[in-house]
C-alpha cells in the first residue's frame, strides 16, 4: 500500500486503542486491574458497539424523516451466532482492531472467540433470519427484524458414554454487550379473559392475565456502508405495579413472585417440550407474544410517521410483514383484531389491508412439522382470534362452495377438507346439509346406537354371550371424538398476498403437493425465493486465507458484494499457480480443525487425510444414518482384507459429525449414540490408522461450524429427495470450495446445475419416484441390497459395542414392529451411495483433478449469496427500495 494508506491505519489502530482502553476502565461489569481476554472481548466490543450505535441512530432518523415503506421479518429464530468479527469486518476495521488488540497485548483471534454464540435458533431457519438482516443490511434495504430474547439459547449437547445430553445453554451469564434494552418501548400483551360486545357494538377482549414485552435492540450493521438496522428481541415481564406487595408481606413470597415467574418463563427458551399441555400453552404465548408486540410496534410507528393524517389503507404501502414460517401465524387474526376491534375498521378493510401487508414462507413439507393447534386450546388463551379465525374460515368455505358449486358434493368436500383452516369443525348448517346422502340418513340402524349409548342395557341382554362379544362391542364403540384444531399453514395462505418455497424444486412440491388446492385456487399467489447465505460471514471472516487468494485473482475484494465476480476464478480452475495456492488455503483450514478435534474430542486425526463432512441438525429425513452406515461398510470391508488391499482400494478420511436432535426425538439420538460407537471402534484400531477416523463433534454451532467448512473437501446433503426444502450449509460448503456429495433435494439441485454436474457426486432416488419406492416396498416388493442386509447384520452383532441397537436398525425394515417400513429409503438408496463413495475416494487421488472440482464449486456459487435472496424478496413479495445514508 501506498504511505497514506499505512499512515491511516495506523491512526486508525491508535484510535482504536484508545476506545478499547477507555471501554477497559468503564465497562463496570469488570473489575479494574488486568486485561484478561475476557476483559479484552468486551471492551471490544463495547467500543465497538459505540460506532453501531451512532449508525444506527442515523439509520433510523433516515427512515424517520423520508417515511419510505419498511419490511419486518418476523421469526421465532435468529441464530447469530458471534457478532464481533462480523461487525469489525462490516466496518472495514479488521486491520485496525487486529493491531490495536496487538498492542494492547492480545490477539484479535483470540479475543473474537471469547464471545458466546447467539443461539437464539435451532437450525437453518434461524440461521436464514440472521444471514438475510446481514444483506438487508448491506443493500440498504429499510428492514428490521423481530424475534424473542430466549435466556438460554438452543441447549448445549453434551456428548457421554450414553450419547446426547442436553444442558442449558447460558449465553446471557457475562451479560451481552450487543443488546440496547428500551425500556421506553414496551407493550401489553394478553393471554385468557373473555370477549364482549360494547355499548357500541364492537367487540372487546377483557379480564385475563396481561404480561408486557419489553423491546432489546441488536443493531446490524451491513458491510461497506453506513446502514445499521434492528434486531427486536421481546423481553416479557409483568407490569411493574402488578407486583402483589400484600402476599409479600404477609410472607405468602411464592404466590407474590408467580405472576412475575409466569411472565418471565415466555422467554426463557425457544422451542419448549410441546408434549404437556402447559408446554403447548407455553408455545402458543410465545408465539402470541411475538406477533402482538411486533405489530403493535409496527403500527405505532406507522401512525407516528403519518402524522395527523393517518390513512389506514396506505398501511400496505408502508408496511411489509414477512411470517418466517408458521410460527408468527397470529399476525393474521392479530393484525385484524388491532384494526378492528382497537382502530374501529370494517372487517372487509381490515381484511384487505392485512392480506396485502403479509407474506408467508414455507419451509419445510414434512406433515409433522407443519403446525396444528387446538382449537380448545387457543379459544381458552386467544379468545378474540379464535372468533376471527372463524369468519376467515367462514368466508373461505364460502368461497370455495361459491368457486365449486354445489353440483358435485365429492369434490367440494374434497376442496374444503384440503383447505379449510378449522379441522374436524362443524361445517355452517346449510353447507353441511348438503353431504348428508338420503341414503346414509336411512341405513343407520338407531337400535345399534342405543346399544352403544347404553352398554349395560347390551349387556343385560345378551348376558350369556358377553366374553365372546367383546370383541365386537369395541367395534361398536363410538370411535373417539377428532380434536378439533386451527391448521396454521392454511391460514398463511389464505391470509397472506405471497406464499413462497426456498428452492426450485421444493417451490414445486409447494404448488403440486403441500398446496396443491390453494395453488389452483390462486396460483399467481405462489413464488419461490431459492434460499442464500451471506458471503460476509460464510466466505470473507470464516475463511479469510482462501479470500485473499479469490481477491487476487479476481482483481479485487468487490466479490464480497458482487459475487458473480466469484465466476471468474472459472478460467483458472486448471492455473497450477492457484492450484497450489488454493491447496495450501485448504490445508491451513484443515490444520486448524485437527487441532480443534484434539482440544474437544481427544481424537488425533491426519491432516493428510479428506475431511469429510456432514453438520446439520439430526433428523431421518436427513440420513445421518445412510453416512454411518455407508462408514460401517467401508470399516467392515477394510477389516475382511490385507494392509496393503487396504491401503490401495481407500483413500484416508476422517469422517466429522455434527448436530443436535431434539431432546424429545429418541431415533434422532439413537443415530448420534451409533456415530460415537463407532468412532470409539473405528479410532482405537490399530489395523486402520489414519485410514479411517469417526469424529462426532459435540455442540455443534454456527461458530463451529466457521471453523469446518473452510476446512471441508466432501460434505453430505443425502436427504430423502423432496424432503428437505433447500438446505443451506450445502451453499456455505460450495462456496468455501468442498464438493458436495448429495441427492436431487433442495437446493442441491440447483448448485449442481451451477457447478456443474462433474463437479458434484449424485446419487439416489429422484423425488418423483419416493412415493412409489414407498409403496412398493409396503407392498413387500423391495429387495434390499445384500451389502446393505450385512451391514445392518454388523451393527447388530456388537461390533460396536453392547448398546441394543434393534429399534434404530428395525426402523429400516418391514413395516411393522420398531420400524416405520424404511420410510426415508436408506436401504433403497445404500448402493448407489456406496458406489458414489468409490467415486469420490477415486477423484480425491487425483489432486489436480479434486482441486479444479474444487475452484469450479466457488466458481460456481455466486447464486447463493442472500443478497441475491433479498433483492428478489425486496421486488417480488415487499414492494421496498433501498434507502442508503450520504
Ligand atoms: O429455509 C431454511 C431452512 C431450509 O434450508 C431447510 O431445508 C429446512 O429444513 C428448514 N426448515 C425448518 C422448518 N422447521 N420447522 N418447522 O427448519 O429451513
Amino acid at each position: 500500500g501506498d504511505a497514506s494508506g499505512i499512515e491511516k491505519s495506523k491512526s486508525d489502530a491508535e484510535a482504536v486503542a484508545r476506545r478499547i482502553k477507555y471501554h477497559a476502565e468503564f465497562t463496570p461489569s469488570f473489575s479494574p486491574e488486568g486485561f484478561d481476554l475476557p476483559k479484552a472481548y468486551y471492551a471490544t466490543a463495547q467500543s465497538i458497539r459505540d460506532s453501531l450505535i451512532s449508525n444506527w441512530n442515523a439509520t433510523y432518523e433516515m427512515y424517520e424523516r423520508m417515511n419510505a415503506k419498511q419490511a419486518y421479518y418476523l421469526s421465532m429464530e435468529f441464530l447469530q451466532g458471534r457478532a464481533l468479527l462480523n461487525a469489525i469486518g462490516n466496518l472495514e476495521l479488521t486491520g485496525a482492531y487486529g493491531e490495536a488488540l496487538t498492542k494492547l497485548g492480545h490477539k484479535l483471534e483470540d479475543v473474537v472467540s471469547q464471545e458466546p454464540d447467539a443461539a437464539l435458533g435451532n437450525g437453518g431457519l434461524g440461521r436464514l433470519a440472521s444471514c438475510f438482516l446481514d444483506s438487508l443490511a448491506t443493500l440498504n434495504y429499510p428492514a428490521w427484524g423481530y424475534g424473542l430474547r430466549y435466556k438460554y439459547g438452543l441447549f448445549k449437547q453434551l456428548i457421554t458414554k450414553e450419547g446426547q445430553e442436553e444442558v442449558a445453554e447460558t449465553w446471557l451469564e457475562m451479560g451481552n454487550p450487543w443488546e440496547i434494552v428500551r425500556n421506553d418501548i414496551s407493550y401489553p400483551v394478553k393471554f385468557y379473559g373473555k370477549v364482549v360486545t360494547g355499548s357500541d357494538g364492537k367487540r372487546r377482549w377483557i379480564g385475563g392475565e396481561d404480561i408486557v414485552a419489553v423491546a432489546n435492540d441488536v443493531p446490524i450493521p451491513g458491510y461497506k456502508t453506513k446502514t445499521t438496522i434492528n434486531l427486536r428481541l421481546w423481553d416479557t415481564k409483568v407490569p411493574p405495579a402488578d407486583f402483589d406487595l400484600a402476599a409479600f408481606n404477609s410472607g405468602d413470597h411464592t404466590k407474590a413472585c408467580e405472576s412475575q415467574a409466569n411472565a418471565e418463563k415466555i422467554c426463557y427458551i425457544l422451542y419448549p417440550g410441546d408434549d404437556s399441555l402447559e408446554g403447548k400453552t407455553l408455545r402458543l404465548k410465545q408465539q402470541y407474544t411475538l406477533c402482538s408486540a411486533s405489530l403493535q410496534d409496527i403500527i405505532t410507528r406507522f401512525e407516528k410517521r403519518s402524522g395527523e393524517n393517518v390513512m389506514w389503507k396506505e398501511f400496505p404501502e408502508k408496511v411489509a410483514v414477512q411470517m418466517n414460517d408458521t410460527h408468527p401465524t397470529l399476525c393474521i387474526p392479530e393484525l385484524m383484531r388491532i384494526l378492528m376491534d382497537v382502530k374501529g375498521i370494517s372487517w372487509k378493510e381490515a381484511w384487505d389491508i392485512t392480506q396485502r401487508t403479509v407474506a408467508y414462507t414455507n419451509h419445510t413439507v414434512l406433515p409433522e412439522a407443519l403446525e396444528k393447534w387446538s382449537l380448545e386450546l387457543m379459544q381458552k388463551l386467544l379468545p378474540r382470534h379464535v372468533e376471527i379465525i372463524e369468519m376467515i374460515d367462514e368466508e373461505l368455505v364460502n368461497g370455495i362452495v361459491s368457486e365449486f358449486g354445489k353440483s358435485d358434493p365429492e369434490l367440494l368436500e374434497k376442496k374444503l377438507n384440503a383447505m379449510r383452516i378449522l379441522e374436524n369443525v362443524e361445517l355452517p348448517a346449510s353447507i353441511a346439509e348438503l353431504f348428508i346422502k338420503p341414503e346414509e340418513t336411512s341405513a343407520i340402524d338407531t337400535s345399534e346406537v342405543a346399544r352403544v349409548s347404553n352398554k349395560d342395557s347390551v349387556v343385560d341382554e345378551e348376558d350369556e354371550s358377553v366374553e365372546s362379544n367383546e370383541e365386537e362391542e369395541a367395534e361398536l364403540q363410538p370411535a373417539p371424538i377428532p380434536p378439533k384444531l386451527v391448521r396454521m399453514a392454511n391460514l398463511c395462505v389464505v391470509g397472506g398476498h405471497v406464499v413462497n418455497g426456498v428452492a426450485e424444486i421444493h417451490s414445486e412440491i409447494v404448488k403440486q403437493d403441500v398446496f396443491n388446492d390453494f395453488y389452483k385456487f390462486w396460483p399467481d399467489k405462489f413464488q419461490n425465493k431459492t434460499n442464500g447465505v451471506t458471503p460476509r460471514r460464510w466466505i470473507s471472516y470464516c475463511n479469510p486465507d482462501l479470500s485473499k487468494i479469490i481477491t487476487k485473482w479476481t482483481g479485487g475484494d468487490d466479490w464480497v458484494l458482487n459475487t458473480e465476480k466469484l465466476a471468474e476464478l472459472r478460467k483458472f480452475a486448471d492455473n497450477e499457480d492457484l492450484q497450489s495456492e488454493w491447496r495450501a488455503a485448504k490445508r491451513i483450514n484443515k490444520l486448524k480443525v485437527v487441532s480443534f478435534l484434539k482440544e474437544k474430542t481427544g481424537y488425533a486425526v491426519s491432516p493428510d487425510a479428506m475431511f469429510d463432512i456432514q453438520v446439520k441438525r439430526i433428523h431421518e429425513y436427513k440420513r445421518q444414518l445412510l453416512n454411518i452406515l455407508g462408514i460401517v461398510y467401508r470399516y467392515k470391508m477394510m477389516k475382511e482384507m490385507t494392509a496393503t488391499e487396504r491401503k490401495d482400494k481407500f483413500t484416508p478420511r476422517v469422517c466429522i459429525f455434527g448436530g443436535k436432535a431434539f431432546a424429545t426425538y429418541a431415533q434422532a439420538k439413537r443415530i448420534v449414540k451409533l456415530i460415537t460407537d463407532v468412532g470409539v471402534t473405528v479410532n482405537n484400531d490399530p489395523d486402520i490408522g489414519d485410514l479411517l477416523k469417526v469424529v462426532f463433534v459435540p455442540d455443534y454451532n454456527v461458530s463451529v461450524a466457521e471453523l469446518l467448512i473452510p476446512a471441508s473437501e466432501l460434505s453430505q446433503h443425502i436427504s430423502t429427495a423432496g424432503m428437505e426444502a433447500s438446505g443451506t450449509s450445502n451453499m456455505k460448503f460450495s462456496m468455501n470450495g468442498c464438493i458436495l456429495i448429495g441427492t436431487l433435494d433442495g437446493a442441491n439441485v440447483e448448485i449442481r446445475e451451477e457447478v456443474g454436474e462433474d463437479n458434484f457426486f449424485l446419487f439416489g432416488a429422484r423425488a418423483h419416484e419416493i412415493a412409489g419406492l414407498r409403496k412398493e416396498r409396503a407392498e413387500g416388493k423391495f429387495v434390499p441390497d445384500p451389502r446393505f442386509e450385512e451391514v445392518k447384520e454388523y451393527v447388530r452383532s456388537g461390533v460396536f459395542g453392547p448398546y441394543d441397537y434393534d429399534e434404530l436398525i428395525g426402523s429400516l425394515e418391514g413395516n411393522e414392529g420398531f420400524g416405520r417400513g424404511d420410510y426415508f429409503l436408506v436401504g433403497k438408496d445404500f448402493p448407489s451411495y456406496i458406489e458414489c463413495q468409490e467415486k469420490v475416494d477415486e477423484a480425491y487421488r487425483d489432486q489436480k483433478r479434486w482441486t479444479r472440482m474444487s475452484i469450479l464449486n466457488s466458481a460456481g456459487s455466486y447464486k447463493f449469496s442472500s443478497d441475491r435472496t433479498i433483492h428478489e424478496y425486496a421486488r417480488d413479495i415487499w414492494n421496498i427500495q433501498p434507502l442508503e445514508l450520504p
